[in-house]
């Protein structure tokens, strides 16, 4: 478990707390990963393609032995298994696992680029990913996430409200 990787997911289709528990532990029993640290529930307005609910956003540390895309297959995986389709782009979904950053990787390979290349500019991925690992260092932009976070307009911060049961 030599590598870490950090992990956005979203969801906003019914029953979206379920698809996020479903999710972590689908990942919990894999046995080439260990989740270290688990961010808390956001609501977020959708970004992008508007015409949809709100989702939940949160941000997971793992630890793990493989490698970049071998992981990617694994969401990947969870993501079918979870009956994610793939209709509209940035469109509705069950459940979305994004590789944020694995290692201190800067890769443009045809199936993943890492670190996300939007996740920068995203409150909603920001703001858990600031709440975990707030000194980690984005590799391309050399800026840890509590910088990054300050850059971001105080308006998308503000939309991103912790989310309650119930
Ligand atoms: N994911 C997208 C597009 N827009 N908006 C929010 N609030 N949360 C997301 O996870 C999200 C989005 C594409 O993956
Ligand atoms: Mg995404
Ligand atoms: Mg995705």
């Amino acid at each position: 478990m030599d590598k870490l990787a950090y992990i956005g997911l979203g969801s906003n289709i019914e029953l979206r707390k379920q698809y996020l528990d479903d999710a972590i532990e689908q990942l919990k029993a894999h046995e080439a990963i260990k989740v270290t640290k688990i961010s808390s529930i956001y609501e977020t307005p959708p970004v992008g393609y508007l015409e949809q609910g709100p989702f939940l956003n949160m941000v997971l540390e793992l630890e793990t032995s493989l490698k970049n895309i071998e992981l990617l297959k694994v969401c990947q995986a969870i993501e079918r298994s979870l009956d994610r389709k793939r209709t509209i782009e940035n469109g509705p979904r069950t459940i979305d696992l994004d590789i944020l950053m694995y290692n201190h990787e800067y890769r443009e390979l045809e199936e993943l680029i890492l670190p996300h290349p939007r996740m920068k500019e995203r409150a909603f991925v920001l703001v858990p990913l600031n709440e975990i690992a707030p000194e980690r260092v984005m590799p391309t932009s050399g800026k840890t996430m509590e910088e990054l976070l300050l850059d971001l307009p105080a308006k998308e911060k503000d939309a991103i409200v912790l989310w309650k049961e119930g």
